[in-house]
This record gives structure tokens, sequence and C-alpha cells, in this order.
């Protein structure tokens, strides 16, 4: 893969790059209001009721502690050579210092210093919807029922930074099997956490339709890409990563890389999603990286990684085209 350094060309500011546009379009804003009504009434996170183990306990005591306090380990990790990303790791220091994640900041070098309220241990998530076995699951319990793997991936933001960073966790296509979908299940919905008391973000923009959602088609989350990561860089996820468990589809935009996952469902129909929802002509469901598709108010065409600036071509499905493009055939 050769690398294309084209500063000159380079010229999409931070600040045209967020959704800004959303908080000034009024027409938006009035459509959320009803979205927002809904969905904040029924995504409240119930109390829960974990087993305690000894692992769990430690997360707990960690994660109680300090957002960049060491975090566990990730034990038995078995590391995949499958996935070649061609291009050096981004930096730790860097990754857990630049993140999307609204419900705390839309300043991205800032989100990691809004997270320290927001408690990922003690956790829940639920399976439900069209499925033969459905349940709710303290989080440190339900991941270790499933082999630990870690994968190093590209990612591509929406807004064009990219990363290469190491996740650890498993297939989507190993909890799907274990839940069994019924026949009829044609998408997989996720949802992330709904707590302003915990999240400034949810706070601010309390007009967005929280909680945060995604989807994906059955064929996709069974695609052997689709990863459900708990780790990064061979920990625990850190908070502003999108503790304590989330989806990474390295083929598609950032943005459907759900972070901090409390429910996922199996569904007949498409469900509706955060960003899609919001702003339609810009966040398309499918959401697939291509460069010859340009995002209405900027180019697709390169990328530039986080920390040390390199600038690359981007590629179709990220790169990822021989595992997925037979989807979209
Ligand atoms: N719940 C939630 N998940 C989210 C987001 C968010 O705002 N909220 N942002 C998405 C976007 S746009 C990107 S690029 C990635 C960023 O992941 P990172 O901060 O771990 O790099 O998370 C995605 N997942
Ligand atoms: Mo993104």
């Amino acid at each position: 893969m050769s690398q294309i350094i084209l500063p000159k060309v380079w010229h999409v500011p931070e600040k045209d790059i967020t959704p800004e546009e959303v908080f000034n379009n009024r027409r938006h804003f009035l459509k959320l209001m009803g979205f927002a009504t809904a969905g904040i009434a029924g995504a409240l996170l119930a109390p829960p009721a974990f087993a305690k183990n000894a692992e769990s306990k430690l997360a707990e005591k960690l994660f109680a502690e300090k957002p960049l306090a060491a975090l566990p380990q990730i034990a038995n990790l078995k590391r995949s050579d499958d996935y070649s990303t061609r291009r050096p790791t981004t930096y730790e220091s860097v990754a857990l210092k630049y993140n999307n994640f609204y419900e705390f900041s839309s300043e991205k070098d800032r989100v990691w210093q809004t997270v320290d309220a927001f408690n990922p241990r003690p956790w829940e998530i639920e399976i439900g919807g069209l499925v033969e076995k459905p349940g709710k699951y303290a989080i440190d319990d339900f991941i270790k029922t499933f082999d630990q793997e870690e994968r190093v991936y590209r990612h591509r933001c929406v807004e064009t930074w990219a990363m290469v960073v190491p996740w650890s966790g498993f297939p989507l296509a190993d909890l799907i099997d274990k839940v069994q979908p019924k026949s009829n299940a044609r998408y997989v919905k996720f949802t992330s956490f709904d707590d302003p008391a915990s999240a400034p973000g949810q706070q601010r923009f309390a007009n967005l339709p929280w909680p945060y959602t995604e989807a994906l088609t059955m064929d996709e989350a069974l695609n052997e890409l689709t990863f459900i990561a708990t780790g990064i860089y061979g920990h625990h996820l850190p908070r502003q990563h999108g503790a304590p468990i989330r989806l990474v589809t390295p083929w598609k935009y950032g943005f459907k890389s759900i972070k901090s996952i409390v429910k996922i469902e199996f569904t007949k129909t498409k469900p509706k999603t955060f960003w899609n929802t919001l702003i339609p002509k810009e966040y398309d469901f499918e959401a697939n990286v291509n460069p010859d598709v340009p995002h209405p108010r900027w180019s697709q065409r390169r990328e530039k990684m986080i920390g040390t600036g390199e600038i690359y071509a981007t590629q179709k499905y990220n790169g990822y085209g021989e595992f997925v493009a037979e989807m979209y055939a």
C-alpha cells in the first residue's frame, strides 16, 4: 500500500466536519424532540443485579478509582494474524485522547476528560428481540463465556481521521451462535446507555435522539470481521473507547461501531439508528467506507492518521473488500 503525502490538499478543519449543522437546523430539531421523549423514556438502565466474582470485583474497583488507572489485562488473549493493516499501530496515548463519543462531548480531544462520572462496572447487557435465548447478563460473566482474541484493525471515521488499533474481544458471530436468533430475524440492533447524570454530552445535547443506536443486517452481523470489543491494547476498554463493550465494523465508517452497549436485539424490520435518524443524507444506514462517494460536506478520497498525521488514499471498504464485498454484490 503506497502512502500518499498531499498536505496541501488536506484541508478539512475539525470544526467543519463535526455535525454542528444538526444543532443549528430547526427542522431537524423539531423532529428530534419527538424522538427524544420516546427514546429516553424507555431506555434508562435498570438497577443491575450482578453475580460477584473475583474478576468483576477487580474491574469494578479499578473503574471506580480513576479513568486512566491501569486497567485489567485481558486473560488468555489469542493474537490473530489474519488481518494485516499494512500500517503502523496508532500510539495508545493518542487513541485514548482523541475520541468520538457524543454522550460526553462533541470535542474529540476532550472526551477523555469528561468521562470520570461514567461507571462501566457494574454493567448489565441484555439480549432480546427475535431470539431463542434472550437474557440479561452481568458483563464480566458474559464476556468470560467467549474465547478472547486480539485483532489489529484499521478504523476510519466518516470525518476522515483514521487509526490502527489492537482490539480484543470476540466475533459477533460467536454471540449470535450462542443466543440463536429466530429464522425471521433480519437485523441486529445495538443500543448504548442513556444516563445524562454521568454523561455531560447527553445533558448538553438533550435534544438528540438518545440513546445512541446502531444496527447491521444479519449478513453483516455474521461476517467474520464483525467484532465485539471488550478491550484495546491488551487491557479492558477505557471509558472513552466505549467500556465495557462495543461493536467494531472496520469496513464501515466509525459511527457504526457503537460504544458502551447495553442491549442487543434481533429484529425483523430495519431499526432506526442515531446518526441516520438525525441526518439521513449525510449518514446512510450502510455507511461502507467508499472514496468515490463524497460526504455532502467534504471529500472522502483521503484520510489522516491521528498521531502521525500521515495521509493515505481512502480504500473502498476501508481495504477489507476481500471479506465483505460479496455481501453488497
Ligand atoms: N455510543 C456512541 N458510540 C459511538 C460514538 C458516539 O458518539 N456514541 N461515536 C462513533 C464514532 S463517529 C466513531 S469514529 C467511533 C470512535 O471510536 P474511538 O473513540 O474509540 O476511536 O465511535 C463510534 N461509536
Ligand atoms: Mo466517526
